[in-house]
């Protein structure tokens, strides 16, 4: 497969509710979308850096700049299979977002031209998969119940709640006395330092599912420090860039869990590397979620669908987060999404919607950068 052109195009979507996380608030997006123009058809990627680098070192424009004069020109006009994207992306250090976003339009060209779907790519062993939802941090715990008890309406498997210091043990809390034994865990975002432990320890009680990521990224073996004295299983999200830093975090004990982003870890391919190494380790992962419109959430849906991803994932409805999703709607059936099955990602892309929402496009051929 030869890898022609790339389009690269910029979209406006509002959340259809602020979201916030110890890292801030977010009303909506601003999705940098990739196509892969292919001598044998084409595939479709998201890259999932937000607006501001505040997750993770990324960020939609910045990964847009390394896409163009970085990635791209590396992979253009040459023989390709998804297979090889990594490692010819390779000499580029970082970007993990952006690389993700190429190999997955090329893999869904691939597979498309394969009639295969991404599903039956990973090995799915389920055809719907369990799905839960991330609560973000409420202006009130009234506010907080109103909505959680909305979601678990709906058929949620699992809530998280997001936390950070002053908004942890009261909402967690409060949820519990409300809704009973349903599963739940809470994500920190790093918003909190080892001197934290003792406090977090008092989550202890409620029985969470895990705990994610309580401190930054680097501090890894804090983790595995915490994890002394707080006995909820820790997760780990942001600190999980590769199969590498994977495998180093369940040695020395820093998560028992694992969130499986293949943004984070630089596409699918990684992703899939990383499930493996944790079903061999006995660690189970969820897939997380990265508010995705229907592109990226086609690919964690099939992913999820992989025999470790045994707990339920922030692979939320479309509605959830949109009002209009830019492919044919995820809808949750007694809180469980249903598999694309046809090539590829298996969506289609409405292209009309797709113009009126789109800020920038840019074309990137052999020639040069067209943008119009
Ligand atoms: O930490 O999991 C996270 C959203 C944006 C950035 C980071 C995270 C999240 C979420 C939402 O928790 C998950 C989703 O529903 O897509
Ligand atoms: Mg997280």
């Amino acid at each position: 497969m030869k890898l022609q052109a790339v389009e690269l195009r910029r979209i406006h979507l509002p959340l259809v509710a602020p979201f916030e996380t110890s890292f801030g608030v977010q009303t909506e997006r601003d999705v940098l979308l990739v196509k892969a123009i292919t001598d044998a058809g084409e595939g479709w990627g998201e890259c999932v850096a937000g607006e501001e680098p505040t997750y993770s070192s990324e960020y939609v424009d910045g990964a847009q700049h390394v896409l163009i004069h970085h990635l791209l020109p590396r992979l253009l006009d040459r023989e390709l299979a998804a297979a090889e994207v990594a490692p010819l992306l390779h000499p580029v250090h970082g970007h993990n977002m952006a690389k993700a976003s190429i190999e997955m339009a090329v893999l869904d060209a691939e597979l498309r031209t394969q009639g295969r779907s991404f599903g039956s790519f990973f090995g799915a062993v389920r055809d719907e998969v369990d799905c839960g939802v991330s609560v973000g941090i409420q202006p009130s715990i009234a506010d907080l119940l109103r909505t959680v008890g909305g979601y678990l309406d709906q058929g949620y498997r699992r809530i998280k709640l997001k936390i950070k210091p002053g908004w942890d043990v009261e909402p967690v809390r409060a949820v519990r006395e409300k809704f009973g034994d349903v599963p739940l865990q809470v994500d920190a975002n790093t918003a909190y330092t080892l001197a934290d432990a003792e406090h977090l320890a008092l989550l202890d009680a409620f029985g969470l599912l895990l705990i994610e990521q309580p401190m930054r990224e680097e501090l890894v073996f804090a983790h595995a420090e915490m994890a002394k004295i707080v006995r909820t299983p820790i997760c780990l999200d942001e600190s999980i860039h590769s199969w590498q830093a994977a495998a180093d975090a369940i040695q020395i004990g820093a998560c028992r869990v694992i969130n499986v982003k293949p943004g984070r870890v630089g596409g699918y391919l990684e992703a899939s590397r990383i499930h493996d190494l944790c079903a061999d380790r006995g660690v189970p992962v969820w897939m997380g979620g990265m508010l995705e419109t229907g592109i990226g959430r086609a690919g964690n849906v099939a992913m999820a669908a992989m025999p470790n991803f045994t707990l339920p994932g922030d692979t939320s409805a479309s509605d959830r987060y949109y009002h209009r999703d830019i492919t044919e709607p995820f809808v949750l059936r007694e809180g469980r999404l249903k598999v694309p099955t046809g090539p590829g990602l298996g969506v289609s892309v409405d292209e009309e919607f797709l113009e009126s929402i789109t800020t920038w496009e840019g074309r990137l051929g052999p020639a040069g950068l067209k943008t119009g």
